[in-house]
């Protein structure tokens, strides 16, 4: 007779199970609802794994819910170097005596300081009550360690440095008081999988990592260098831990961790770790949450065992039937049912069509365990998360009967774009054109002022040099054939070309195309995908004012005032501050300002439908259509 933990682990390991075990994965759900005293009435109270045992599911746990309390908040003071002190690991980090640590509290900030004798480097980051009710589990980072390429040394000597500690007890404490046989305790290793990945997760700056790894690059090859010990440690030390299972590597995303950078620095990791784990009878288990349609076999052939987080469409663009064909021969797959699914959005009738799928999908259901993926949201309907477990239940024991799987839905991508919009246009443009394309922001200056000099009028260079070729990027970009980037570096040498070009626009009367105002709304922190925005609209030589993340309500209204943009856009990637989207109209109605710009909606949870109902002007789906609707609303707004 399997326990909660056996099934998992055999599930975890491949072994044949009874029945599906269904892990729905509570924390982010538990800390919003328990924090704004929303938990539903037969729980007010309990904790969260009371909750799901007296519902009958197996407790998982990531995250804490410990981090504002005074007692356990030096567990996290470490968290801007991406390392924990936090129940689920099993070592204690060790400071070298010549680094000196000063801490800074202001609120529900906090900044450390590390005065290293190669200089001082500091992060800081933000966790409040009001991020706790957003069901936020991980505090956000608001200042990073590396800023300028004067941190590398400071933060080099650091990591070079430190050194840890094995601490099981803490982990076996909470193994068995907390988890018992409920569940697979699961150890806490890196969240970056290797240290280049580390230093993009938590050390720099999201977008800047891709400039530095460009333009820095052997600074940040150095730094990652001198974390490798540190790595190698913990890893030693997770293989003589009591865990069966170690969490290693995070938000793998086919357009932040795109394929040929995955493939060079993150999956020799993934190999190193699972191949060091297995020899010590341990597993190794990912959260692989993003987009990973372009990852699928190189994640496949990386050697981690659990697939943990599986997001499928609606929320990304491969199904679970394709997950669970590709993946589950090499590896165990933990998630599926997309967070979507168990919100109000989703119709009754669509939820029960989705686990009719599922349990198609995953047929004979080997390697598979059901999950809300990523975790419940804070907004689930918790009847849902209820129903997930009766069907289970009755439906769950394996093998499951294959059924006809729906189609896969067809992606998004299109066909190879050809690059006959710029062919089309003058040759006298090709260096420019090839400046943009390459991303070299310096000599593309050169090269606009030697066509100025030629008297070529600077909206022609404007038009057909540098829109043309940024147009060929953003259309590969959205065909699946250029990364991240490259989109960010063409569109930097478009901006240091538009600067050369601004005098000599505002002279002919073509200096702008309109004014945009842009932030990522209340609440939310993730800005790459604004930030792509940001940069394309610029490129193109929109006026853009980025008023950043975690912008509220009042500061857009403001402003809107303060700017009267032509557009204001939104973005929100979480589907609880998506619905701020539409407090914001509301706001900019009530204050008259509503009629004075477009408003223009994005993020990955957003769509057509819900710009609609909400109100908004327009919405796009990725940077390229952003630019697209962002020319024709102001367009409209001019005629
Ligand atoms: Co977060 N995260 N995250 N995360 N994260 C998502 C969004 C999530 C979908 C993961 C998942 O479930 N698979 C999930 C939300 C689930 C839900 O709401 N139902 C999630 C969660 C839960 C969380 C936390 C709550 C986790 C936690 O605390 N336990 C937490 C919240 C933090 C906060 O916001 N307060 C959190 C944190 C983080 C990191 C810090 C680790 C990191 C963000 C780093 C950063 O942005 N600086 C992160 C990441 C990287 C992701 C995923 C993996 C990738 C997002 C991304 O950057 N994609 C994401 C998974 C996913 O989206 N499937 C996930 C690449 C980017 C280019 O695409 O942002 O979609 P995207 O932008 C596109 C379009 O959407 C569009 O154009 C862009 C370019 O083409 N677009 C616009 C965007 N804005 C637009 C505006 C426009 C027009 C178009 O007009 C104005």
């Amino acid at each position: 007779m399997h326990t909660h933990r056996s099934r998992m682990l055999a599930a975890f390991r491949g072994e044949s199970v009874d029945t599906l075990p269904y892990v729905p994965r509570l924390d982010l759900w538990y800390l919003a609802n328990a924090t704004s005293g929303t938990l539903p009435r037969q729980y007010v109270g309990r904790r969260m794994n009371e909750i799901a045992r007296a519902e009958g599911w197996a407790v998982y746990f990531r995250f804490a819910d410990d981090q504002l309390s005074e007692e356990d908040r030096p567990k996290y003071l470490h968290r801007g170097i991406g390392l924990y002190a936090s129940r689920d690991t099993v070592y204690d980090i060790i400071f070298p005596r010549d680094v000196e640590i000063r801490v800074r509290r202001d609120g529900g900030r906090q900044r450390v300081e590390y005065h290293t004798p190669l200089g001082m480097v500091s992060a800081t980051v933000h966790y409040d009550v009001e991020a706790q009710k957003l069901g936020i589990t991980i505090p956000t980072i608001v200042e990073h360690l590396i800023k300028t390429p004067a941190d590398y040394a400071p933060a080099g000597y650091l990591f070079e440095h430190l050194d840890v500690k094995p601490n099981f007890e803490r982990f076996l404490r909470w193994s068995a008081e907390e988890i018992r046989d409920d569940g697979v305790p699961v150890a806490l290793g890196f969240l970056g999988a290797s240290p280049v990945n580390e230093i993009q997760r938590d050390l720099i700056d999201s977008t800047q990592f891709f400039f530095h790894y460009k333009d820095y690059q052997d600074k940040l090859l150095r730094l990652a260098e001198q974390m490798e010990p540190l790595f190698e440690k913990i890893l030693a030390i997770m293989c003589r831990s009591p865990a069966d299972v170690v969490w290693w590597g995070a938000n793998f995303d086919d357009m932040i961790t795109y394929p040929p950078y995955f493939a060079k620095e993150i999956q020799p990791w993934i190999r190193k770790v699972s191949d060091t784990l297995a020899r010590h009878g341990k597993l190794l288990m990912c959260h692989t949450d993003g987009e990973n349609e372009g990852l699928m076999d190189l994640i496949r052939d990386s050697g981690m065992h659990i697939a943990e987080s599986i997001c499928p469409a609606p929320m990304t663009k491969l199904s679970l039937a394709e997950y669970y064909r590709r993946w589950s021969p090499n590896l165990t797959l933990f998630g599926g049912v997309p967070s979507t699914v168990v919100l109000d959005e989703t119709s009754d009738a669509d939820f029960e069509a989705y686990m009719d799928e599922l349990f198609r999908a995953v047929a004979p259901g080997t390697r598979y365990l059901v999950g809300i993926a990523d975790q419940v949201p804070p907004n689930a309907i918790f009847s849902r998360l209820q129903r997930i477990g009766e069907r289970v239940t009755k439906e769950g024991a394996l093998p499951l009967k294959a059924g006809t799987a729906r189609p896969l839905t067809a992606t998004a991508l299109g066909q190879p774009v050809a690059a006959a919009a710029a062919d089309a246009v003058d040759d006298i443009y090709a260096d420019v054109r090839q400046d943009v394309a390459k991303g070299r922001h310096i000599a593309i200056k050169d090269h606009v002022g030697d066509l100025l000099a030629r008297g070529i009028p600077a909206p022609q260079i404007l038009d057909k040099g540098l829109i043309a070729a940024i147009d060929v990027v953003g259309k590969r970009m959205a065909a699946g054939q250029a990364y991240i980037p490259e989109v960010l570096l063409a569109a930097r040498a478009m901006s240091a070309a538009v600067s050369v070009l601004e005098p000599h626009l505002a002279a002919s009367g073509d200096q702008q195309r309109g004014k945009i105002l842009i932030g990522t709304v209340t609440g939310d922190m993730h800005d790459i995908g604004k930030n792509l925005v940001v940069t394309m609209l610029k490129g193109v030589g929109f006026d853009v004012v980025d008023l950043g993340v975690n912008v509220s309500r009042e500061q857009f209204c403001d402003a809107v005032a303060e700017h009267q943009p032509d557009v204001l856009g939104l973005s929100a990637l979480l589907t609880t501050t998506m619905m701020e989207m539409r407090e914001i109209i509301k706001a900019l109605d009530a204050r008259g300002l509503r009629s004075k710009c477009k408003v223009v909606v994005g993020g990955a949870p957003v769509s057509e439908h819900f710009a609609h109902q909400i109100g908004a002007d327009g919405f796009a789906p990725d940077a390229v259509q952003a630019v697209t609707i962002a020319k024709r609303l102001v367009a409209a707004q001019s005629a």
